[in-house]
């Protein structure tokens, strides 16, 4: 089965790359979606989320990266897309994945898979990790290597 895994993966942590990983393993083809979230603040653009996503997933043979441009549940009717595939941390995520696994699969009857985080990355967002590089923390231990250097050429343009 072919599945997506979508998101903002502004930018990608290890924590994304896990669930990414897992559903590489899993299923015969995975398509990571890469897309706006339009209730957060962005920082990087689109050409560089897919250029550092392309990067994490070099390794794994069956594994794309991809745009969405409109909704998540007509990309996967239009794709030939079995399933969602999402990464669950806490609570507050259940809460907000349930919502749109149930929406999408009102829209196109997609379904939606979701599978917990491991353990060792049920801390790590986008979010803070943004906050943190912006900040000059060390958020070494959270993202692929470039996306550490990517990250300190967006905080070295933003200190004044
Ligand atoms: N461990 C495990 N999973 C994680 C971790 C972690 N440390 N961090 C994030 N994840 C999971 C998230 O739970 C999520 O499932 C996925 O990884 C992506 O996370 P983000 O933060 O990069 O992406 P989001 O949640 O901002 O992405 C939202 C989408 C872009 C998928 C959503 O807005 C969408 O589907 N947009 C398309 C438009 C659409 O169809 N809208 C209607 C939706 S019903």
């Amino acid at each position: 089965m072919k599945v997506i895994c979508p998101g903002s993966f502004d930018p990608v942590t290890l924590g994304h790359l896990d669930i990414i990983e897992r559903a590489a393993r899993s299923f015969d083809e995975v398509v990571v979606g890469v897309g706006r979230n339009t209730s957060k603040n962005g920082l990087f653009s689109l050409e560089d989320r897919l250029s550092m996503l392309t990067q994490a997933c070099a390794a794994l043979p069956n594994v794309t990266v991809d745009p969405i441009d409109g909704l998540l549940a007509e990309y996967c009717r239009e794709h030939g897309v079995g399933a969602i595939v999402k990464g669950l941390r806490f609570a507050s995520d259940f809460d907000y994945e349930l919502q749109m696994a149930q929406m999408n699969k009102q829209l196109t009857g997609v379904e939606t898979i979701l599978l917990p985080t491991a353990a060792q990355w049920s801390f790590v967002s986008s979010t803070l990790v943004r906050e943190i590089a912006l900040m000059h923390g060390d958020v070494s231990t959270f993202v692929p290597d470039f996306v550490v250097t990517a990250l300190e050429v967006q905080a070295a343009r933003r200190s004044p």
